[in-house]
């Protein structure tokens, strides 16, 4: 039988290059070795208030990008999260074992925390949502940037409180991050991952950037003081725009530092400009094609949810038999 995988993507903001990189790459590599669920977690997304109106699009928009990526839905089951019951029902029993100090720890939250007014609840919990999303799936492995790295390790502490505290119930995921691309960095402030949130216009490059736009932000990307590249003593600026080219190209380092060195930062800007649109281009065809055809999306995420479906319930029934609450047998 075939490991299972299972990741996510919020459908809030503009899907970026950092996505693309840390986490939908991996997962178009992985997909015919595995058994795989890739969601659109639209309950993540309302942890901070969305627009209705604005998330309805966008969990159409990221399904349509999954698959323009190439996630081939006849292998993978490509889904939403609030379609299946299970991740919230299962969320609250993994919320009556994980205690709040945890939950404090983690630095997403204390980040987002800062910069609201009044924190909801949801926020604080979402890292309890995503161990269930993982461990509703019994997953084997997550491909996710770096960013969620610490939320992974929380989702292991809470399965093995549950597994000590009830007997054996759920399998421990493994973290798979990307060689190089687990970390993209804001085009502005490059000591800032790439976030969808950030609001500089100049941050992000969204994979639905038009090629003049991509040129533009990343000719304008924040470099440092040296004229050109020298690998040992570049800043952080220049650091991920080779990051960038190198996790598209995916050149060995040995290559990278040959054709590099000593190339002026307008050079260096202009070739990862190129290669970003000439990998992005041919998704955002495919994500023309694919938005045009009547009712395929909706076809997609329905059949992606029926698949799914099944696993998830018999991991509640065992999550519930364990914990002796109300079942069916
Ligand atoms: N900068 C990044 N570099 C590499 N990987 C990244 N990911 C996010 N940012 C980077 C990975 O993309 C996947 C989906 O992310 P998400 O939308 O679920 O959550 P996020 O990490 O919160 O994304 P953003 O872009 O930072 O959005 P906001 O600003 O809304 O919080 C994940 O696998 C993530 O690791």
């Amino acid at each position: 039988m075939k490991a299972r995988v299972f990741s996510g993507v919020q459908p809030s903001g503009n899907l970026h290059i950092g996505n693309y990189l840390g986490a939908l790459k991996n997962w178009v590599k992985m997909q015919h070795n595995y058994e795989s669920i890739f969601c659109i977690v639209d309950l993540h997304a309302i942890t901070v208030y969305q627009p209705p109106d604005e998330l309805r699009s966008k969990i159409k928009e990221i399904a349509a990008l999954f698959l323009a990526a190439g996630i081939d839905p006849k292998h993978s089951s490509v889904m939403v999260q609030s379609a299946v019951p299970g991740h919230t029902e299962l969320a609250w029993m993994l919320t009556c074992v994980t205690p709040v100090g945890w939950l404090e720890r983690m630095t997403q939250y204390k980040a987002k925390a800062a910069a609201q007014e009044t924190v909801g609840d949801g926020l604080l919990q979402y890292p309890v949502l995503m161990a269930s999303d993982i461990l509703l799936y019994q997953a084997n492995i997550v491909p996710v940037g770096d960013d969620q790295a610490q939320h992974l390790e929380l989702t292991r502490d809470i399965a093995q409180r549950f597994n000590s505290l009830y007997g054996e119930t759920f399998v421990m995921p493994e973290t798979k991050l990307p060689a190089v691309g687990a970390r993209i960095m804001g085009l502005d402030e490059p000591e800032k991952k790439m976030s969808k949130s950030a609001p500089g216009s100049g941050h992000a490059v969204a994979l639905l950037d038009p090629p003049d736009v991509v040129r533009k932000k990343i000719m304008r990307a924040t470099t440092d003081s040296n004229p050109a590249v020298d690998f040992s003593t570049m800043g952080p600026g220049v650091r991920n725009l080779l990051a960038i080219f190198q996790a598209f190209t995916e050149w060995p380092d040995e290559k990278m530092r040959a054709h590099f060195t000593g190339m002026r930062y307008g050079d260096l800007k202009k070739q990862v400009a190129e290669v970003v649109i000439e990998h992005i281009e041919p998704l955002q065809k495919r994500y023309q094609e694919i938005t045009c055809e009547p009712g395929y999306l909706e076809g997609v995420l329905r059949e992606g949810a029926e698949r799914v479906r099944p696993i998830a319930e018999s991991t509640v029934e065992l999550v519930k038999q364990r914990m002796g609450l109300y079942t069916r047998s």
